[in-house]
């Protein structure tokens, strides 16, 4: 799996690769390698003149440290989560498609990287990365916090990010207090836009294989590697099996018997090319409601399936639910997959309640009588990904002094709020998204004056709700801490001054012409 040099931008020291959590990277760099050297040639039509100097970036993926590494390298096999890896192979190829020098180094491996002044402009990590890191750079880690990006799947708030402010307000978690810019933190979907959306790339339908993708039989495959994810879903699985023939790709050990309904048929955990085969045949890919929020249903979608999920009713959120609790975010999830039901939607996704059995019934039938063809967002195509990690590096700089200058004020879309509403909502409800690096521009008293608002009192206090104005003594608030300015967050008593702006289609991260 070698021969191109791609795949060798998962090579080297001191990362272990004989662990099938490497040779996992490796073997989706190579599978997915034309796809990035083509988007990679349009990337430099589009970029000609503007390409930037060639930056040391050191890679250093926590999450395969120690003994948490050894456990999800030895559940790679086993059904365990892949999706981080598949992040991080994915950000391993956009900086080698766009030249730039990488180090890729795993935590309890040879010598430390960073020792002394460090030699890198760039330092991908995750949490548990970055706790050794700190470690190691002790007292210089202050000086060179502005250079890391923080991979985070489910993203972290402003609230929780400024240490002080959370232990006040009781927003301590065991992740959250690093007190880094919110948009250091690079999450796997695009889900608080106080955060960098670093994403993935889904693998699509190659050219030439859309005919033979559309040759579908009548096949669901279940969402779900390990069995225990499918406890309790039997009734659900049973009204889709009288329509479909249903499919499993859970581990199972060898002699055991299938933990899994009678009417399955269950091929244990598949390699990702050979999942891929069985999407290609399948008209439905069936969601279980856990795992939440990963790669998978959107590789059944750019493969020709529909997706059917679970609705939560109410949503899961760390308030409610033990895989939440503790991450430092207040975000609801409405759906197993919230990405794929607000931003791609019928006739692709549909939500269903699991338990009542007209509706899942019906919805399969409708599902059935639909012709889908192969769907993937730009953003989630090599494309799109180079265009957002391009724009990270020619454009984020968290270690300047100055206000952020991208994108420019000519994107801004200034929004009051209603009682109650987060700035997220509050510009979804136009189509806009709220952009954090632009609340400086209405952290200022004519701000509220342009939005026709008089104010008796005017202070400056921290509290991540502000900028915002409180009709109750038409009090103006305005942010004393640049690190607190939140797109999430909303409070029956204020209404919030919003930052919107418009994006690119298909490409969230972007406004247009901000490349
Ligand atoms: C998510 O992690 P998961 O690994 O559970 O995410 P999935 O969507 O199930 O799939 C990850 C990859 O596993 C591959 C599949 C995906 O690219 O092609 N795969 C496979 O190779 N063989 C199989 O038989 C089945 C799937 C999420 F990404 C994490 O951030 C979360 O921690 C986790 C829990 O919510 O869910």
């Amino acid at each position: 799996p070698d021969s191109s040099p791609i795949a060798r931008s998962w090579n080297g020291r001191p990362t272990d690769d004989s662990s099938p959590a490497v040779q996992f990277m490796k073997s989706r760099i190579e599978r997915l390698a034309s796809r990035w050297t083509i988007a990679g040639e349009r990337m430099r039509q589009k970029v000609a003149l503007r390409t930037p100097s060639q930056l040391r970036v050191l890679l250093y993926p926590g999450v395969l440290a120690g003994a948490g590494g050894q456990r999800l390298a030895r559940m790679v096999e086993k059904g365990g989560p892949l999706g981080e890896l598949v992040q991080w192979a994915d950000i391993s190829a956009s900086f080698f498609i766009l030249g730039h020098n990488l180090i890729r180094a795993a935590p309890g491996r040879g010598s430390c990287p960073i020792q002394g002044p460090i030699p890198f402009d760039l330092i991908y990590t995750d949490y548990h990365g970055l706790a050794h890191l700190r470690g190691a750079m002790g007292l210089s880690f202050q000086h060179y916090q502005c250079r890391f990006r923080i991979l985070d799947s489910f993203g972290t708030e402003p609230a929780f990010n400024v240490g002080e402010y959370a232990r006040k307000r009781g927003y301590t978690t065991m992740w959250g207090s690093w007190g880094l810019q919110p948009l250091q933190y690079m999450t796997m979907f695009p889900h608080t836009p106080d955060n960098s959306f670093m994403g993935f790339v889904s693998e699509e339908v190659g050219d030439g294989e859309a005919s033979r993708s559309q040759r579908k039989e009548n096949i669901a495959v279940v969402y779900g590697k390990q069995a225990y994810m499918w406890q309790g879903k039997e009734r659900y699985l049973e009204i889709i099996s009288r329509e479909l023939e249903i499919h499993g790709t859970v581990y199972q050990r060898d002699g055991q018997p299938s933990p899994l309904p009678s009417f399955v048929t269950n091929h244990g955990l598949l390699a990702q090319d050979q999942l891929q085969r069985l999407l290609r045949r399948a008209k439905l890919f069936v969601g279980l409601g856990f795992p939440y929020e990963g790669p998978a249903p959107l590789e059944a979608i750019a493969l020709g399936c529909v997706f059917l999920q679970p609705r939560f009713h109410p949503p899961h959120s760390s308030v409610n639910n033990d895989f939440y609790k503790g991450k430092p975010t207040m975000r609801e999830v409405h759906s197993q997959h919230p990405y794929t039901e607000d931003f791609i939607g019928k006739p692709y996704v549909w939500t269903v309640d699991m338990d009542n059995t007209t509706e899942v019934q019906e919805a399969v039938r409708a599902i059935l009588s639909l012709k889908v063809d192969p769907f993937i967002p730009h953003e989630f195509t090599c494309e799109g990904m180079l265009e957002r990690v391009y724009a990270y590096i020619a454009h984020q700089d968290f270690c300047s002094l100055s206000v952020p200058s991208w994108p420019s004020e000519d994107n801004l879309a200034m929004r009051l709020g209603p009682l109650g509403q987060s700035c997220v909502a509050v510009c979804r409800h136009t189509a806009l998204r709220c952009e954090p690096a632009l609340f400086h521009h209405l952290n200022h008293p004519t701000a509220f004056q342009k939005l026709g608002l008089t104010c008796a009192s005017t202070e400056q206090e921290v509290d991540h709700l502000f900028p915002a104005y409180s009709p109750w003594g038409r009090r103006c608030s305005l942010q004393q801490d640049s690190l607190l300015y939140s797109c999430a967050g909303g409070h029956p008593s204020y209404r919030r001054l919003c930052p919107c702006r418009a994006f690119q289609p298909g490409q969230v991260a972007l406004c247009p012409g901000c490349l």
